[in-house]
């Protein structure tokens, strides 16, 4: 298996595989996708269960519209399957070994139209909380995110700053959350970095991008007449995580099951279903 992707991840903190999934199983994924969307459509705002978190808009162009939901895994046979399946284990097991677990699993939608579908630049280590339960964070963990749309700078594609995984933890300052927050080139300036050097990922569908922890990355506004949908699943070397979903033990698939802690805090004291208060909900991604 040709494998200069790897050593473009570890020169660029990030680096993309070409062709991983056939149409065939990109449309079953889009199938998915499309379920998981009228689901969400059905809850007038955020919405929780146990981990499953659909995060709803009122978008100011087009209403009501879902931007991501978190471990939908749980309840979809065929996001389950993706999550777990081989040929993203041949891409991480390079970096993070036969044991892994899952700390991310995400559907993002950039419907259309939409007003804003947009993630400022940040780097994913400020999610990771608690800090303490995440280690080895340089190496130990890799996100990955599989093209379900064309995936372009016209529909808001994602866009990664080359090298920046090197400089280990920035602080960006943002006005609010990363997902109401616009991409701006400015928060690249402010630390002294050159917008232009962005790199926007253009990615087919069946494609997987994948970076690291300290990537600086972020994506625009969708200004094309079609979606961009991304299934993002973020994996860690299971021993330098306390929180997580088993992803694969000796290499070996691990189904879902009870859940587990991952960033949902009051897993144990708030399991059942609920609109949680705006101020409460998960930042992100
Ligand atoms: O979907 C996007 O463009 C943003 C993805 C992202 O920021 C992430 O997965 O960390």
């Amino acid at each position: 298996m040709a494998v200069d992707y790897l050593d473009h991840y570890r020169e660029h903190g990030y680096a993309v595989v070409r062709g991983v999934f056939g149409p065939g199983e990109i449309s079953e994924l889009a199938g998915a996708f499309e379920r998981v969307y009228a689901q969400g459509l059905e809850h007038a705002r955020n919405y929780r269960h146990r981990n499953v978190f659909f995060r709803v808009d009122r978008d100011e162009a087009l209403g009501r519209i879902v931007r991501f939901v978190q471990w939908a895994a749980y309840f979809d046979p065929v996001l389950g399957r993706f999550r777990t399946d081989s040929r993203l284990f041949d891409i991480i097991e390079p970096i993070i070994g036969v044991d892994v677990k899952q700390i991310i699993n995400q559907m993002h939608w950039k419907p259309p139209g939409a007003a804003m579908t947009e993630f400022a630049y940040h780097q994913d280590i400020h999610f990771r909380r608690p800090a303490a339960a995440y280690r080895s964070t340089e190496w130990a963990y890799v996100q990955t995110g599989i093209a379900v749309d064309p995936h372009r700078a016209e529909n808001g594609a994602m866009l990664v700053y080359p090298g920046s995984h090197r400089l280990r933890d920035v602080s960006i300052s943002l006005p609010g959350r990363v997902s109401d927050t616009a991409l701006q080139a400015d928060d690249l300036a402010a630390l002294g970095l050159d917008p232009e050097k962005a790199v926007s990922l253009e990615l087919d569908p069946g494609d997987v991008a994948f970076w690291n922890l300290y990537t600086i990355h972020g994506s625009g506004p969708n200004r094309a007449s079609y979606d961009r949908k991304f299934y993002i699943n973020g994996y860690v070397a299971a021993d330098k995580c306390d929180r997580g979903e088993w992803a694969f033990r000796g290499g070996k698939a691990c189904p879902l099951g009870e859940p587990q802690l991952v960033h949902y805090e009051d897993l144990y004291t708030r399991p059942e279903p609920h609109y949680p208060d705006d101020n409460t909900r998960p930042d992100e991604v």
